[in-house]
């Protein structure tokens, strides 16, 4: 059991202005922000970050997606951090995802669904240090 996440607000959630709104919610779930910072992704950055999704169908869709405007990153902590934030978020379609998820309230689609959340404490580390270098994280 790890003590970190990674997490984006995607471009739809960013745009809508939800930042604030969703990062409210992760903190008042008890997570801490170890690092965090507003940025953009260019195509080929977004292509590198999913590249283990090359083969899906839906690659050069979330490529695109990804790199069509500014996102937040940032590294968080928590007790058992992977596994409840993934229950945060909700489901990957928020039409599936439950009451009260991240993804339902601020969600549109499944390919639009405004955040990000790794799926296991290996995949945290590389993608936490994807974006951070040790001097920006507490
Ligand atoms: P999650 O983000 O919940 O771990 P994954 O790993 O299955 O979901 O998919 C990674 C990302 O790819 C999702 N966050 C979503 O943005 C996008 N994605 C997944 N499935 C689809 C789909 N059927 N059509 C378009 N984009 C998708």
């Amino acid at each position: 059991m790890s003590n970190r996440t990674f997490t984006m607000i995607k471009p739809d959630a960013f745009a809508s202005q939800y930042t604030g709104a969703i990062l409210q919610q992760i903190e008042a779930a008890g997570f801490k922000i170890v690092a965090m910072k507003a940025t953009r992704l260019s195509e080929s950055k977004a292509g590198e970050f999913y590249a283990v999704h090359k083969e899906r169908p839906f690659y050069g869709e979330l490529v695109a997606f990804m790199s069509s405007g500014p996102i937040v990153a940032a590294i968080l902590e928590k007790e058992n951090a992977v596994e409840d934030f993934r229950k945060l978020i909700g489901a990957t379609n928020p039409a599936n995802a439950e009451e009260g998820t991240i993804r339902k309230k601020f969600a549109r689609s499944v390919g639009e669904n405004a955040i990000h959340g790794s799926d296991s404490n290996e995949n945290a580390k590389i993608e936490g240090d994807f974006f951070f270098s040790a001097f920006e994280r507490i």
